[in-house]
C-alpha cells in the first residue's frame, strides 16, 4: 500500500473501496469501526480477545470475518495472512501489546478509531468542527458541558467518545452535526495524528494509566497531542503548570491562541472567578480592561456544580464554547439546566447527620483526592486496581480528615502498608475479596458502624474496578443498593421500636448530585 493512498483517504465521499483493513477489538470501538468500513466498501477482518456474539452475528451479515485470539501473546495466522494495509486499534489495546509489536514490525500504519472518524467527518455535508476534552479528571462532566452550552447557543452538537459514544456513530449520525465535543482518552491521543480541532483542552494531569503508557511522560506526551493543531484556542488549567507546557510545546494551526481557566481573579486571555462570578476576560475584544459575566457561584450551587474541581470543568467548557462563538446566555441558559452524571459525587443517603457519597466514578487518585478534599470528616471506601500507581501520597495529604477506612477490592497490600506509614492513628477495616457480591454490602456495613454524625462515608476508590465489580457503575450502584437496604433497614427497626410513629421517614433518602463541602472561592 503506498502511504500516499492513505494519506488521501481524508472524507467519506474518498474512494475506500477494497482497501485491506485490521481491525483490532470488538468492543464498542472495534464494532463501529469494523461497520463503517465494511460500509465504505474495505475489506475487513477482525480480530478480538473475546467473543461477541450479537456483533459477530451482524458482522457476519455484512460479511465481515471475526478471529478470537484468546491468547493474548499470539498473532493469529488468518491475520498475518490477510494482507492488510492498514491497522485500526481499539483504545484498550496498550502499544506493547503482541498486535501492536506485530504491526509495527510488519511496517503497518496504526490509526486509532478516532483518527478514522476524523477523516470521515464530513459523511452528511459539511464537515464537522471539534472541540477535544481530555485530561486525567473532569472530562465527561466537561465534555456535557461543552454540548449544552453548544446546544444553547443554537448549533446541532453531540458529545461523544470516550464518554462511551465511538465517535464514528456521532460522524455516521444522518442528523448531521454542526459540532462534536469529543472526550478523548490517552489511549485514543496515542493513535490520532491529523486531527485538527477548533478548540481544545487537557484540564489537568495526574499519574494515570501508567500500565498502559509505560510511564508518566508517555502518559503527559498522549495528553499534550490533544493540543496538537488546533486552530482557535488552546485552553489550559492555570492552577496545573503542566498543562500550559503542553500549550507551549504543541505545533497549533497560525493565530491559535492560549486560553487559561482557573478559581482565582482571571488575567488576560482568561476565564476566571470575581467576586463569586464567573467571567470570561478572552473573548471579547476590550480583555484589556473589562471581563464578560457568564453565571455565578450561586448559581452553579443550585446545580451542584460549586466544589472547586466542577467550577474548573465549568469554565473550561466556557472556554471551548465561546472559542466558537457561543454567546454568554446561553452558556448561562445551558447551566442552569444542567445536572451531573451518575456515580459522581452523587448523594445516596443523607441520614442521622450523615452523607453517604457515591463517587465510584473517582477510579484514579487525582480524582479520589478532588473528592476527599471536599468533606471535612470521611470514612473512605477505598480499594480496587491500582493500575500501578502508588496510592501512599493520597493517604499522606488526607489522614487528618480521615475518620476510618474500609479497605475494598485484591491489590489491598499496598493500601494497608501506605496506611500503615502515613496514617497508622486511621482505623481501618479490610474487606475479604473472597466474597465478591458481598463486598458492598460488607463494606457499608463496617463503615456504618465506623461513622459519627457530621461524618461523610465516601465511596472513592482512587481505583479501578474490574477485580471486583463489572464496571465503576456497577460498583456505585452495588454501593447505593446497599445503602438504601440500610437505610430501610434501620427504619423497620426504628417503626418497630415506636409504634406512635406517624409514618414520616426519619431523615431524607435521596439520589441526587452532590457538591460537598468545599466550594470554590468567591462563593
Ligand atoms: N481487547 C483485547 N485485548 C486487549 C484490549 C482489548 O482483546 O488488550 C479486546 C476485547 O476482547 C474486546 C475489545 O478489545 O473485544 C474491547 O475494546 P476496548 O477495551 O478498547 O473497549 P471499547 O468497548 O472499544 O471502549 C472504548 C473505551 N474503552 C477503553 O479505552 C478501555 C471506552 O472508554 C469508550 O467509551 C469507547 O471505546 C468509545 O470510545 C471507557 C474507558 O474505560 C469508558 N476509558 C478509559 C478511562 O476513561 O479511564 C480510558
Amino acid at each position: 500500500m503506498s502511504a500516499d493512498r492513505l494519506d488521501g483517504l481524508t472524507s467519506w465521499h474518498a474512494d475506500w473501496r477494497g482497501l485491506r483493513v485490521a481491525v483490532l477489538g470488538l468492543g464498542m470501538t472495534g464494532f463501529s469501526v469494523a461497520d463503517t468500513l465494511a460500509e465504505l466498501g474495505c475489506e475487513v477482518l477482525v480480530v478480538a480477545g473475546r467473543p461477541d456474539d450479537d456483533r459477530e452475528r451482524i458482522l457476519q451479515v455484512l460479511g465481515v470475518p471475526v478471529v478470537i485470539a484468546a491468547d493474548q501473546d499470539e498473532v493469529p495466522e488468518r491475520l498475518r495472512e490477510f494482507g492488510a494495509e492498514l491497522v485500526v486499534a481499539s483504545p484498550g489495546y496498550p502499544p506493547h501489546h503482541a498486535l501492536h509489536r506485530w504491526a509495527a514490525e510488519a511496517g503497518l500504519p496504526v490509526w486509532g478509531d478516532i483518527e478514522l472518524a476524523w477523516r470521515l467527518r464530513d459523511k452528511t455535508g459539511a464537515p464537522s468542527r471539534w472541540l477535544l476534552v481530555t485530561g486525567t479528571n473532569g472530562k465527561t462532566t466537561t465534555t456535557q458541558l461543552a454540548a449544552s452550552m453548544v446546544a444553547a447557543g443554537g448549533l446541532r452538537v453531540a458529545p461523544a467518545g470516550n464518554i462511551g459514544i465511538p465517535v464514528l456513530d456521532a460522524v455516521r449520525d444522518p442528523i448531521g452535526y454542526d459540532v462534536l465535543v469529543v472526550e478523548i482518552s490517552s489511549y485514543q491521543l496515542h493513535f490520532t495524528s491529523t486531527v485538527s480541532p477548533e478548540a481544545s483542552v487537557v484540564l489537568n494531569i495526574a499519574p494515570d494509566h501508567l500500565d498502559w503508557h509505560g510511564s508518566f511522560e508517555a502518559y503527559r506526551d498522549a495528553k499534550g497531542r490533544a493540543y496538537e493543531r488546533t486552530r482557535i484556542a488552546c485552553v489550559y488549567n492555570v492552577a496545573d503548570e503542566a498543562t500550559m507546557r503542553l500549550v507551549e510545546e504543541a505545533d497549533v494551526v497560525e493565530g491559535c491562541r492560549a486560553i487559561g481557566f482557573g478559581t482565582d481573579v482571571p488575567r488576560v486571555s482568561e476565564l476566571g472567578v470575581v467576586d463569586g462570578v464567573l467571567v470570561d476576560r478572552a473573548f471579547l475584544d476590550e480583555r484589556r480592561h473589562s471581563a464578560l459575566e457568564l453565571t455565578t457561584v450561586e448559581a452553579l450551587r443550585e446545580r451542584g456544580l460549586s466544589a472547586r474541581h466542577l467550577v474548573e470543568d465549568v469554565l473550561a467548557a466556557a472556554a471551548l464554547a465561546r472559542a466558537i462563538g457561543v454567546e454568554p446566555a446561553a452558556i448561562r441558559a445551558a447551566i442552569d439546566g444542567f445536572r451531573t452524571d451518575r456515580h459522581r459525587n452523587e448523594l445516596v443517603a443523607d441520614r442521622d447527620g450523615v452523607l453517604w457519597v457515591d463517587d465510584s466514578k473517582a477510579t484514579n487518585l487525582h480524582a479520589a483526592d478532588a473528592s476527599l478534599g471536599a468533606y471535612r470528616s470521611v470514612v473512605w471506601i477505598v480499594g480496587g486496581l491500582l493500575k500501578g500507581v502508588d496510592i501512599a501520597p493520597l493517604v499522606e495529604r488526607h489522614a487528618d480528615r480521615l475518620r476510618a477506612a474500609v479497605v475494598i477490592g485484591r491489590e489491598r497490600a499496598e493500601v494497608l502498608a501506605a496506611f500503615a506509614q502515613h496514617a497508622p492513628a486511621v482505623p481501618l477495616v479490610e474487606i475479604d475479596a473472597g466474597e465478591t457480591e458481598r463486598v458492598m454490602p460488607r463494606a457499608v456495613a463496617e463503615a456504618g458502624a465506623l461513622v459519627a454524625s457530621g461524618d461523610t462515608v465516601l465511596l472513592a476508590p482512587a481505583a479501578a474496578s474490574m477485580d471486583q465489580f463489572a464496571s465503576y457503575e456497577d460498583r456505585g450502584e452495588q454501593f447505593a443498593a446497599a445503602v438504601l437496604a440500610r437505610m430501610r433497614r434501620s427504619t423497620d427497626a426504628q417503626a418497630h421500636a415506636d409504634d406512635d410513629r406517624d409514618g414520616l421517614e426519619p431523615g431524607r433518602d435521596e439520589r441526587g448530585a452532590h457538591d460537598g463541602g468545599a466550594d470554590a472561592p468567591g462563593a
